[in-house]
């Protein structure tokens, strides 16, 4: 099949060196501030560095991590946060003259880190039948295009609406109103790739979909065990929390194939002895698990848990688990009779190394689970997060001060995308809201995932695909099934701000309609808007744009929903432009829609920020069928390696956010200027007869496949710390390599991060 690595035609010169030992400090604030100024120039620079996650300033579009309630720090630093600020402020411009240069075939031989580094979008574009460049077309022209071609499908299902998860409350309410008005609930979205399988196994475990502690809670944790995350690089702000349960008496423990920088060592930027002294140790213990060990690993800890626990000295809180827990006697009896050599096998870790890290579980009063992608993208995702859940209810650890759940999001709006009804299976309480508030007769039918859309494209079901933010065509894997499943559509939007390749992979006819970001001040006819986000805590915040737009044709994601809607919908009961005119109209029906929004618009004038119910942290309640919380039985069932092949995991690198690149380095792992490398142990090396240095072909293999041969070209083998058997390459450079039929059980998010792949020689 064709390898679309081939596009970086850029000879690498990849440097290796040793992984550093510590995370942030000086080097950090260095790198921030140089790629802030430079790409927004130096006074526009400042100005945004110090608007980041202010009262009054803009919400970092970094990531989902919170900030202290009610006393934001003068300048919360991070250094990803400012990199993609500056990748939003950039001066460079995308104008119509550039879509005449270059035409899409030779657009589609650059570089993910060269399209957008191209700049802003600043013009609707349209990509019309059989033409081979993008050309200018006015906004009401490309609002007409696109309600002409919704309204001649044959079936509301025959469209389906993508969300990333930058997209604020406000757009997210009123895109997902105007979906369910058009007809359809095929509301795909990012979370599809990303916590799909947290909300899967956390709603049926405890009730509720997302984490059940804030930020103080993990501050004053006595235990803290993170699963498959990379906060380094990922989440820099949580470095700080960490840093902070660290000096009260915390135990960190980190689960990673990968001894990541940031949970080593964490010298505080905003603190003078992390400028100058050796900063803070955060990990206590390392366990080095095997690609996709973590059930096997979990199931170990539970098992000296509950062999410790005596009536002398009991370890378990048995009261908690008789009067809020169901299932514990079928879930002790299946952990019971799993045996140590199971677990060690498939964890790939020692058992005296788990009862270390089951003593720190034992000995805590106050413990949290913090978990990210590591866990979520393998076929037994689920299951992961369920032992996760359990693992922290034999000790009570749910519901009280100190303790709980944290699954830490990805996008900095994907949770509140979620709160507004961005999803393809809502709850009928939701929809039967919905219809209260707008007198209509939302569908009932469950709508698409992001994997079910690929195929409904395959199959000529969907037939127009609409996207607010994101790359679907990058961020998805398989993008030969996804190129079939495009090229069958009528026609695909793009709601962006930066080029990207899902410009180069279009229906029919293509359109790019150019987006405000968050930095950029938002006026409305009414005036300046305020929109609201929430985080990863369930904190629901305002966020104000600081700077003027990189351009005047720009529109806000409300206001071309608002126009979408107009279009699709004529004398429609819904004044949708009045709605887009001023955001607190919108507010006020999500206050009547949304649980726990009640008075939305004068609570966040008041206070800039809420806090969102949680039955579960609040007072132990739990939604569930049975109205407990629920221990769940779930086998170890590890993905089969053959012989002579490794598990695969996909990671982020420390200059990228998803698909955008930001440059080919990744300065805590020691790697410079290239990004086709393959993380591989010695051990591994030496069994396959290869050696580090070398440039290799990757081949995937998955027994259900169709496909002959999935492979990609030239890609170094770097010798790194990893379990035996495993290797990593790096996020999206191996998309091709996973199937779109490899996803998790029951949750559908892609299986990212368990890969079977064998490695080849280059012919030199
Ligand atoms: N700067 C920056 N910030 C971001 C993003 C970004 O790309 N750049 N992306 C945002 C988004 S959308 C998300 S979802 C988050 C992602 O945040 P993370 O989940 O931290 O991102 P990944 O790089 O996918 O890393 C997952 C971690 O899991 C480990 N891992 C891989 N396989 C396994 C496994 O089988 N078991 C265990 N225990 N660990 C494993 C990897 O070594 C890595 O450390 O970050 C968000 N924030
Ligand atoms: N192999 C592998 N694949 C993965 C993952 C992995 O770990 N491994 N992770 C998965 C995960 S967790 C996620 S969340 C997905 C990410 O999937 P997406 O969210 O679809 O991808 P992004 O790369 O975040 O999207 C970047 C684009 O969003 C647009 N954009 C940025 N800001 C804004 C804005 O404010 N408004 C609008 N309208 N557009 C904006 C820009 O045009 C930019 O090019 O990828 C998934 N894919
Ligand atoms: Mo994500």
């Amino acid at each position: 099949m064709k390898d679309s690595n081939k596009i970086d035609t850029q000879v690498q010169h990849i440097t290796v060196s040793e992984p550093k030992e510590w995370a942030a400090g000086v080097p950090a604030v260095l790198s921030a501030y140089k790629n802030t100024t430079l790409k927004a120039g130096a006074i526009k620079g400042t100005r945004l560095l110090f608007g980041l996650n202010q009262i009054e300033g803009f919400d970092c579009p970094g990531c989902a991590w919170p900030d202290p309630l009610g006393k934001k720090a003068t300048f919360e630093f991070c250094e990803n946060g400012a990199k993609a600020v500056a990748d939003e402020a950039t001066n460079k411009k995308v104008t119509a003259d550039f879509f005449a240069q270059h035409n899409i075939a030779e657009l589609r031989t650059k570089s993910d880190r060269w399209l957008n580094s191209q700049g802003r979008l600043i013009a609707p574009m349209w990509l019309a039948p059989g033409q081979d460049n993008y050309q200018p077309i006015s906004w009401q022209d490309a609002f007409s295009l696109i309600a002409e071609q919704l309204n001649i499908l044959e079936s509301p299902d025959q469209a389906a609406f993508y969300t990333s998860g930058r997209t604020g409350n406000e757009a997210a309410f009123l895109y997902q109103l105007f979906v369910r008005k058009f007809g359809t609930n095929n509301l795909p979205d990012c979370s599809n790739m990303c916590h799909e399988s947290t909300g899967i196994g956390l709603d049926e475990t405890i009730g509720i979909g997302k984490g059940s502690v804030s930020l103080e809670d993990l501050e004053h944790s006595e235990a803290i065990f993170i699963f498959g995350q990379n906060p380094g690089s990922n989440h820099p702000r949580m470095l700080g929390s960490l840093q902070a349960a660290k000096r009260q008496g915390a135990k960190i423990v980190a689960i990673n194939p990968l001894d990541e920088t940031g949970l080593k060592r964490f010298k505080n930027p905003q603190e003078v002895s992390g400028v100058i002294g050796d900063g803070t140790t955060l990990r206590d213990l390392y366990l080095p698990v095997k690609i996709n060990g973590d059930a096997a690993l979990l199931k170990g800890l539970c098992k000296a848990l509950i062999a410790w626990d005596s009536p002398e000295q009991p370890i378990l809180d048995h009261d908690f688990i008789t009067q809020y827990c169901e299932g514990f006697a079928a879930f002790k009896a299946d952990i019971e009779q799993t045996s140590w050599q199971e677990i060690v096998q498939a964890s790939g870790l020692s058992q005296p190394l788990i009862e270390q890290a089951a003593k720190i579980a034992s000995e805590s009063k106050k413990t949290i689970c913090c978990w990210a992608m590591g866990i979520t993208q393998h076929k037994n995702a689920v299951a992961n997060v369920q032992l996760m859940t359990n693992f922290l209810m034999l000790q009570g650890n749910l519901g009280k001060p100190g303790a709980g759940v944290c699954p830490v999001r990805g996008h900095s709006n994907v949770q509140g995308d979620r709160t507004m009804g961005i999803w393809e299976k809502p709850a009928p309480a939701f929809l039967d809201a919905l219809q209260k508030e707008f007198n209509f007769s939302p569908p009932r039918v469950n709508g698409v995932d992001a994997v079910d859309t690929v195929h409904a494209m395959q199959a000529g079901q969907v037939k127009v695909l609409f996207a607010l933010g994101g790359n679907f065509y990058r961020a998805m894997p398989d993008h030969q099934a996804n190129e079939q499943g495009l090229a069958k559509c009528e026609l695909t939007v793009q709601v962006s701000t930066k080029l990207n390749r899902s410009h180069l992979h279009t229906g029919k006819q293509g359109l790019i309609l150019p987006a405000l970001g968050r930095t950029e001040i938002d006026q409305q006819a009414s005036g300046v808007q305020t929109i609201t986000v929430e985080n990863s805590m369930g904190v629901v915040q305002t966020s104000h744009g600081k700077i003027p737009p990189a351009s005047e044709h720009l529109k806000s994601e409300v206001a071309i929903i608002a126009q979408l809607a107009n279009h699709t919908l004529p004398n429609d009961s819904i004044d949708w432009l009045g709605l887009s005119s001023d955001y607190r109209l919108i507010r006020e029906h999500i206050g009547h829609v949304v649980p726990g929004f009640e008075n939305f618009n004068q609570r966040v004038e008041q206070l800039g920020e809420f806090v969102l119910p949680n039955a579960v942290r609040d007072a132990r309640q739990f939604a569930t069928a049975t109205g407990k919380a629920n221990f769940v039985v779930n086998a170890i069932e590890p993905v089969e390696v053959p012989d002579g092949c490794l598990l695969m995991t996909t990671i982020r690198s420390h200059d990228q956010f998803n698909t955008t690149v930001y440059t080919n380095n990744d300065r805590y792992r020691g790697i410079h200027g290239g990004r086709k490398v393959v993380f591989i142990s010695q051990a591994d090396l030496t069994r396959l007869g290869l050696e580090d240095g070398q440039r290799v072909t990757i081949n995937s293999h998955w027994p259900n496949d169709k496909v002959e041969t999935r492979q990609v070209t030239d890609f170094q083998l770097v010798k790194y710390a990893i379990p035996e058997g495993c290797c990593a390459t790096y996020y999206p450079e191996t998309n091709d390599l996973i199937p779109l039929g490899s996803v998790a059980d029951r949750s559908n998010t892609p299986a990212y991060k368990s890969v079977v792949v064998s490695l080849q020689l280059s012919a030199s």
